[in-house]
């Protein structure tokens, strides 16, 4: 079976607060490989994209508007079974409840707001991972 890929991006919250060494240091410890990497700054039309299956729920507008409060890193990470793996490092979606020991449980702060602001994004399936990738790296 070939190996595996994943996007995974370093949200806004994630670079602003110093985070992406932890969370590359996290992913590296874990055997993962770094394809490529890069920082971006996504127009509202990529998100769009990349958010489509979550449009005209209560948190897409919020949603939109931190993902472009500031640069995000985009990271093409490859490995056996790494899109389970990496969203298993990256805890669940909720950083109040999310586990310690993966990033969200251990760096996660709920800030009160209408999105949550939870450090990093991995895609959730093989057809999520082919979609976002072409979205992110062309
Ligand atoms: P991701 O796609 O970012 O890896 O996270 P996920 O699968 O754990 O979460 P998903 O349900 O796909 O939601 C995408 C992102 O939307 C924000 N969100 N906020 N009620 C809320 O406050 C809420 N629900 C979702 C989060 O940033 C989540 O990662
Ligand atoms: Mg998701």
């Amino acid at each position: 079976m070939p190996i595996e890929e994943t996007l995974v991006l370093v949200k806004p919250d994630g670079v602003a607060r110093g985070l992406t060494g932890a969370i590359l240091a996290r992913i590296e410890a874990k055997g993962y490989a770094l394809v490529d990497i890069r920082l971006v700054e996504p127009d509202r039309e990529t998100l769009e994209r990349h958010y489509a299956e979550h449009e005209g729920k209560p948190f897409y507008e919020p949603l939109l508007e931190f993902m472009m409060s500031g640069p995000s890193v985009a990271i093409r990470l490859a490995g056996n079974r790494v899109i389970e793996g990496f969203r298993s490092l990256a805890g669940t979606t909720d950083p109040t409840t999310a586990a310690p020991g993966t990033v969200r449980g251990d760096f996660g702060r709920d800030w009160g707001l209408k999105v949550q602001q939870n450090l990093v994004h991995g895609s959730d399936s093989p057809e999520s991972a082919a979609r976002e990738l072409e979205i992110w790296f062309g």
